[in-house]
């Protein structure tokens, strides 16, 4: 008798969820000949980004405001499903052709990238159980990855601004980066590392409200769990990240580096052709913003910006890059949407040194991962970043631990989706 394939796809299904904001978003199902399931479900951006792929939603404004998926959900159970049914598992590259084929147009509009994510991640995870594989180490194997021998380093939000919180902050995050080769996270294993990085990280941001509070600032926090209270400059919440540091007994420079995303797409006045910093009551060309960031870099142990130019200012992007490229990460969100396309500009003009990766913009598995290693290949860092509006799955945890991402930035220590993740990366790292 021939041997019954356990690994067959046997059903698949999605419906609607909220995520972390009480939005809509896409959870799939899927069952395997064995009996087995899995789910994944898809992140929503804040800032959906203009070059980035296309998430469906209904547009009916009778439900969630036009938000609802249940157009997506029906594409998976009436279109998509009954194409994969019957197909193992393992076919990653073959399911993720044929939800790139299904959508004919360029930027997932008609199926919705969310609903191609949704599928693509299920699958995944699938082919992951039927190989008994944690799913870092089944990505990795399936797509001849060399993940390092330690996870990547964290990057924790401490204070949301922008269009993440309802504060006068201008600047979308700012971030407190462990510095992995400090004394202080040296470790015999990669989870006395990882575990060391996550408690400090979740020290400091309760040293930081402690500060906070003693200073009658308001606590609450904003849509990825960093505080949100109104500050009197920009420069002030970067002043009390380093003396959180401080007071839960850590080292900047040493231990902690800061990092910052200006999340600029906002700040930019394209007539006037300038950066609007409010709270700052100033504004700046391009040139001078360059000239800024270099000055910031003199009085604070800045490493990381994201996002410090406009999304098409190339030129400026070439001129940050050749006087900041060699002092710090300058990551690419809005500028490359994580698109292939997007990113071979960035490389031909020079423009960048890491890219923020987020799945979900792109929409399949297979095409993630072609982006990330076109970026390794030119020696860009990796960012691997969740979503403002995240659900509690921790899929991206794995995939970047998977690429050998430099970076996995996932919020704050606080707020059950983000600690999710960092969660994952602990329980990875003792693996
Ligand atoms: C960002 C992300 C995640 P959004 O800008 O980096 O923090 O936010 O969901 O708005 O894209
Ligand atoms: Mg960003």
């Amino acid at each position: 008798m021939p041997k019954k394939n356990d690994n067959l796809i046997s059903a698949l299904s999605a419906r609607e969820i909220l995520d972390a904001r009480g939005y809509p978003t896409l959870e799939a199902s899927l069952i395997l000949s064995s009996g087995q399931r899995v789910k994944a479900s898809v992140p929503v951006g804040a800032n959906p980004g203009i070059f980035g792929a296309k998430d469906l939603h209904d547009g009916d404004r009778r439900r969630h405001q036009g938000k609802g998926v249940l157009l997506a959900a029906n594409h998976i159970n009436e279109l998509i499903a009954p194409r994969l049914v019957g197909m193992d598992v393992g076919r990653q590259e073959d399911i993720d052709r044929i939800l790139i084929d299904l959508d004919a147009t360029s930027d997932r509009r008609q199926l919705g990238a969310n609903t191609i994510h949704a599928v693509s991640l299920a699958v995944a995870r699938g082919g992951a159980l039927s190989e008994k594989s944690e799913l870092f180490s089944y990505i990795a194997q399936h797509f001849n990855l060399m993940p390092p021998e330690c996870v990547p380093t964290p990057l924790f939000n401490m204070f949301n601004g922008g269009s993440h919180a309802d504060t006068n902050l201008d600047f979308q995050e700012f971030l407190l980066v462990p510095q992995k080769e400090s004394p202080t996270f040296t470790a015999s294993t990669c989870e006395g590392k990882a575990e060391r990085m996550v408690r400090a990280g979740a020290e400091i941001f309760h040293a930081l409200g402690k500060l906070l509070r003693e200073s009658g600032y308001d606590v609450d926090t904003g849509l990825e769990g960093g505080y949100a209270p109104d500050m009197d400059s920009s420069l002030k919440a970067l002043d009390l990240i380093l003396a959180a540091i401080i007071k839960a007994g850590y080292k900047p420079n040493i231990d902690f580096n800061l990092g910052l995303d200006i999340g600029s797409a906002r700040l930019y006045d394209e007539s006037a052709k300038q950066y609007v910093f409010a709270l700052d009551n100033s504004y700046f060309s391009a040139q001078n913003l360059v000239g800024l960031y270099n000055d910031w870099l003199q009085k604070y142990p800045l490493v990381y910006l994201e996002d410090g130019l406009a999304a098409d200012d190339w030129t400026a992007w070439r001129q940050a890059t050749a006087s900041l490229g060699g002092k710090l990460v300058l990551a690419g969100d809005d500028l490359f949407s994580s698109s292939l396309e997007r990113l071979r500009r960035g490389i031909a003009e020079k423009a960048a040194n890491a890219i923020v990766i987020k799945p979900n913009q792109i929409g399949t598995l297979t095409e993630t991962i072609e982006c990330a290693k076109l970026a390794q290949r030119q020696h860009y860092q990796l960012v691997v970043s969740h979503r403002t509006g995240e659900t509690n799955d921790d899929f991206i945890v794995d995939l970047a631990v998977a690429l050998g991402a430099q970076y996995l930035k996932a919020g704050a220590l606080s707020r059950g989706e983000r600690v999710a993740k960092y969660n994952r990366l602990t329980e990875i790292a003792a693996i």
